[in-house]
């Protein structure tokens, strides 16, 4: 599946702007037929955004089951004859479609994207109905997990990540036409020979007997630098200019369908950064070259729109990156918009690629330590159809970001119960699916506290060790010195298995304004020392090859005791205003750099 393009044979038609909206508060939409009618009762609901915090009804807010979004479109009159295809960049979390009053797709997994292939439904010139249920329910069988409970006041959904359950259509959805004979997928890999770089390409394609595959590689400039014939090549490009972090720099691949008399049949362009990754003991190589990661666990979060994605909010984010000095983030906790990877490509951010499986692990809830009341693996919890849509949910991400040169690693979950024979037996075969789908990236899990060195049985299958750490926060809290040692201890036995570790998170709740000459938990003189802190510690051990401080900026979650107003981890506020800690971080990552 490729996202939709404007190329010489492709067009593509945004269907972002306000659809017609109802929450299904009585689940009574599917027997009564809404897709086949205009949606009785509706209001407006802006695509892209979460509806929750556009509504002002709290129940709506916090409404737990399917909610449904309803727009009618023209198809464009020049697309007859082609293939006519709705392509959805996430619905958050399960979602089903309608075109006129047929069903035409669902998909499950809030992050990643689906296609339905309308063709059928469709007429070029005319008008369609589009009807999309999404349904925001999480159960010990979805990714992430959570659990709906019957209480005495209804239904409660509980689930133990920490970030609120935004739902809807956060990304755009898409109407699109392809040629019937097409380009299906493209799959590119990159080396360096010295100064050479060599381009991998691999395509797929569908009814295209008789057709051949050509292709053109051009860099910045529009000028051709290498060709390749057949669904399978390499080309070469002499005298390469790398990806490198810091430089984005980015070739373009025309990849083309041609018929006998060399005419055009398919054309689509796949942007190619040439780069190679490796981990070399306890060294990540980029380009060869040891990188020491720096930058954050970010969230896709922002008022009024919630986990929406909005251009000038994404560049705002990279600006506030570059102006900090950092130079990669992770994608915590779940598959970000396919704009921001295109963009992180184009700005040489590093990124830690992370799937959506967050809160398996029944010892914390909402970011605290604390029973959750059920056994993390079981028949009842997480069982085997987790792990199915877990493998589903590695196979999505892979297939959708495997040719973005900014992804260096992959990581298949945050934080899970990784202790444990269960522990080991869930995670052996979600390794094996991500070394099948992505051979040449690296790939790892983030490791909690919960489960430290000595007791974790899943860090043995990682490349790369990825730990969350909040020695001075959640343990040890206000105590900086006690902290030290502690973390330092516990560096030094990861650093004993010989891989690079990447501190994926460290982090202290910081209410902006609030100071003290004494720094005590919750001011910003706190986050600073607290921050320094771990630098110190850090900077005494080899191994450690990243520092991602959490967060980015403060972001909404759950309530509960621990987090007023949302988690204020954030070294900027949720409107994005540095606290004391950011410019403590500029000073350190700007001289690294
Ligand atoms: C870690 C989680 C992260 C939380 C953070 C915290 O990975 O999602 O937000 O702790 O408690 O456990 O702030």
């Amino acid at each position: 599946m490729l996202r939709p393009l404007d190329t010489a044979t492709r067009e593509r038609k945004s269907l972002d702007g306000l659809w017609r909206f109802r929450v299904d508060v009585d689940g009574v939409g599917r027997d009564e037929r809404w897709f086949a009618c205009p949606l009785p009762a509706a209001r407006e609901m802006a695509v892209p955004a979460s509806y929750n915090d556009i509504l002002t009804d709290p129940r709506l807010r916090s409404h737990c089951g399917e909610v449904w979004y309803q727009r009618t479109v023209r198809v464009p009159r020049g697309w007859a004859g082609q293939r006519v295809v709705l392509y959805l960049e996430s619905a958050t979390h399960h979602a089903t479609v309608w075109v006129g009053d047929a069903e035409v797709v669902s998909h499950s997994g809030g992050y990643t994207p689906f296609e339905a292939d309308i063709t059928a439904h469709v007429r070029a010139g005319d008008e369609v109905r589009v009807t999309v249920c999404v349904d925001n329910t999480l159960t010990f069988q979805t990714i992430p997990p959570g659990v709906v409970e019957e209480t005495p006041t209804g239904r409660r959904q509980r689930y133990f990540h920490d970030f609120f359950n935004y739902a809807g259509l956060h990304r755009t959805v898409w109407l699109a036409s392809t040629p019937i004979a097409r380009i299906d997928d493209v799959t590119i890999t990159t080396d360096l020979q010295g100064t050479t770089g060599t381009v991998d390409y691999r395509v797929d394609t569908v009814d295209a007997d008789g057709l051949d595959v050509h292709v053109v590689l051009r860099d910045a400039e529009r000028l051709e630098v290498g060709r390749g014939g057949g669904a399978a090549g390499v080309v070469s490009v002499p005298d390469v200019h790398r990806w490198a972090p810091g430089d984005g720099y980015l070739y373009d691949l025309e990849v083309q369908l041609v018929d006998a008399a060399s005419a055009l049949v398919d054309s689509y362009h796949q942007s190619v950064g040439v780069r190679t990754i490796d981990v070399r003991g306890t060294e990540f190589l980029i380009n060869g070259e040891p990188f020491y990661f720096t930058g954050f666990g970010m969230h896709e979060d922002h008022p009024t729109l919630g986990k929406g994605h909005n251009d000038a909010f994404m560049l705002q984010d990279f600006e506030l990156l570059d102006w900090i000095g950092a130079n990669s983030f992770r994608t915590s906790h779940y598959p970000y918009s396919e704009d921001v990877l295109d963009h992180a490509d184009r700005r040489g951010i590093v990124v830690i690629d992370e799937t959506a499986a967050v809160g398996l692990n029944m010892g914390l809830g909402g970011g605290i330590f604390g029973g959750q009341g059920y056994l993390t693996y079981s028949q009842e919890t997480i069982n085997d159809e987790t792990r199915a849509a877990h493998a589903q949910a590695i196979r999505e991400l892979v297939a959708r970001d495997k040719n973005h040169p900014c992804v260096v690693l992959w990581s298949i979950a945050n934080e899970p119960e990784s202790h444990g024979q269960e522990a080991e037996d869930y995670f052996r075969p979600l390794f094996e699916v991500v070394r099948e789908a992505d051979p040449t990236r690296p790939a790892g899990f983030v490791n909690v506290g919960l489960s430290p060195h000595g007791k974790c049985r899943v860090s043995q299958f990682a490349d790369v060790l990825m730990i969350n750490r909040y020695y001075g926060w959640y343990t040890q809290t206000g105590d900086l010195d006690g902290a030290e040692q502690a973390l330092e201890e516990e560096l030094r036995s990861w650093a004993s298995d010989g891989k690079p570790i990447i501190i994926t998170e460290y982090g202290a709740d910081t209410l902006a304004g609030l100071h003290a000459v004494d720094p005590q938990p919750w001011t910003e003189e706190y986050q600073v020392a607290y921050l320094e802190m771990y630098h110190r510690v850090f900077d005494r051990i080899d191994a450690v090859v990243g520092e991602q401080v959490w967060n980015f900026a403060d972001f909404a979650t759950t309530s509960g005791i621990v987090r007023v107003g949302g988690n204020k981890k954030g070294v900027f506020t949720r409107e994005r205003n540095p606290k004391s800690a950011a410019f403590a971080l500029r000073r350190r990552w700007r001289a690294l750099a």
